[in-house]
């Protein structure tokens, strides 16, 4: 049995790369292993979000959670900021890291940049929240972190800081492995392939959202940029818009194979399209019944965040403590 972590920040609706590279991988783990899943609401504040926005959003998160399929008789199901221990456990792990380790993130050079000219208005939490992710993951002695491709960076980092850590000051942290999944690790924008489907981007036309209608899907999938070509074939440098098609069918359908064998059943696009629509409308349909049950239930979700913060809080203080008395932090009398 693994210790198994991993978060989702509600900074926006979840999306279908949300779901596929992670969200549905981690259902399957509450049977096998010991499993914490959090939303992760600090993270959501590196970029400038309404107050009453981040409150819906976490709250429908946690919505999102339990629609997937996770359980809190099985997995811990919290939220982060109900955990303080993150945020402390965040300062002695900064004092760990370098800033050229933080400056070399891809996620934050590619959201630093949307800030153009206005570099001043950057928040500096960009800059520094890979930290508390690794944190997230380390005060739980977490040994396996299922993601989506695009976090492979910061499991990195978590790694690195805890070797370096254990190394200093003696072995209080477990180091994490990532865990990606094989295939739709890395769901890309429906209107630009070459970069991945996003929350916080601010068009909503190249993601299909969660809560989607049946006929906003398919008109979203209809207008994916794919080539000229007007040949099916699975080839993610030069046709990008097909190859991500692919990957969204063969992740969606159970048994659908490869994306490249796929690829050898359609002569057009407008058929793909169509086969793709139609299998992100079936594997959404019974996660969307499943969220309007619970959606109306919103008074049971608040206790089952309660219970669960109160099962993280009473792990991660203890690693918190670990820690504390490891880099010299006179404890109180
Ligand atoms: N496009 C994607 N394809 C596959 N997996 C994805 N994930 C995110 N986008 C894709 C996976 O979803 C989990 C939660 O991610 P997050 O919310 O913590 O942050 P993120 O990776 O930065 O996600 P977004 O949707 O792009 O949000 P914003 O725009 O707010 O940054 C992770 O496991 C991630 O790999």
């Amino acid at each position: 049995m693994a210790r198994v972590f991993s978060g989702i920040q509600p900074s926006g609706t979840l999306h279908l790369g949300n779901y596929l590279g992670a969200l549905r991988r981690w259902v399957p783990y509450q049977d096998s292993d010991d499993t914490r899943f959090c939303i992760v609401d600090l993270h959501a504040l590196t970029l400038d979000i309404e107050p009453a926005a981040l409150r819906a959003q976490t709250l429908d998160t946690a919505l999102a959670y339990l629609a997937a399929g996770l359980d809190p008789a099985r997995a811990v199901l919290f939220v982060q900021s109900h955990v303080p221990a993150h945020a402390e456990l965040t300062w002695l792990l900064e004092c760990t890291a370098s800033y050229g380790e933080l400056a070399r993130m891809t996620q934050f050079k590619d959201k630093a940049a949307r800030g153009g000219s206005h570099q001043e208005l950057v928040r500096a939490s960009l800059l520094t929240y890979p930290v508390l992710m690794a944190a997230d993951i380390l005060a739980y002695r977490t040994e396996k972190v299922p993601v989506g491709d695009d976090q492979r960076q910061h499991i990195e980092l978590a790694r690195t800081v805890a070797t370096r850590f254990n190394a200093r000051y003696g072995d209080v942290f477990v180091v994490p492995d990532a865990d990606i999944a094989p295939v739709a690790a890395r769901i890309m924008d429906l209107q630009q392939p070459d970069r991945k489907m996003s929350k916080s981007i601010p068009s909503p036309a190249g993601r299909i959202d969660l809560t989607d209608t049946p006929d906003e899907i398919r008109r979203k999938v209809r207008r994916a940029v794919t080539d000229t070509a007007a040949e099916v074939a699975y080839d993610p440098d030069r046709k990008p818009g097909i190859a991500n098609l692919l990957d969204i069918l063969a992740a969606a359908l159970d048994d659908g194979g490869s994306p490249a064998v796929l690829a050898e059943r359609y002569a057009s696009y407008g058929a793909l399209k169509a086969d793709v629509a139609d299998a992100v409308v079936a594997l959404l349909e019974p996660f969307q019944a499943r969220l309007a049950a619970w959606r109306a239930d919103a008074g049971e979700v608040h206790k089952l965040l309660a219970a669960g913060a109160a099962a993280a809080r009473a792990e991660a203080e203890h690693t918190l403590g670990r820690a504390r008395e490891a880099v010299g932090l006179l404890a109180p009398a």
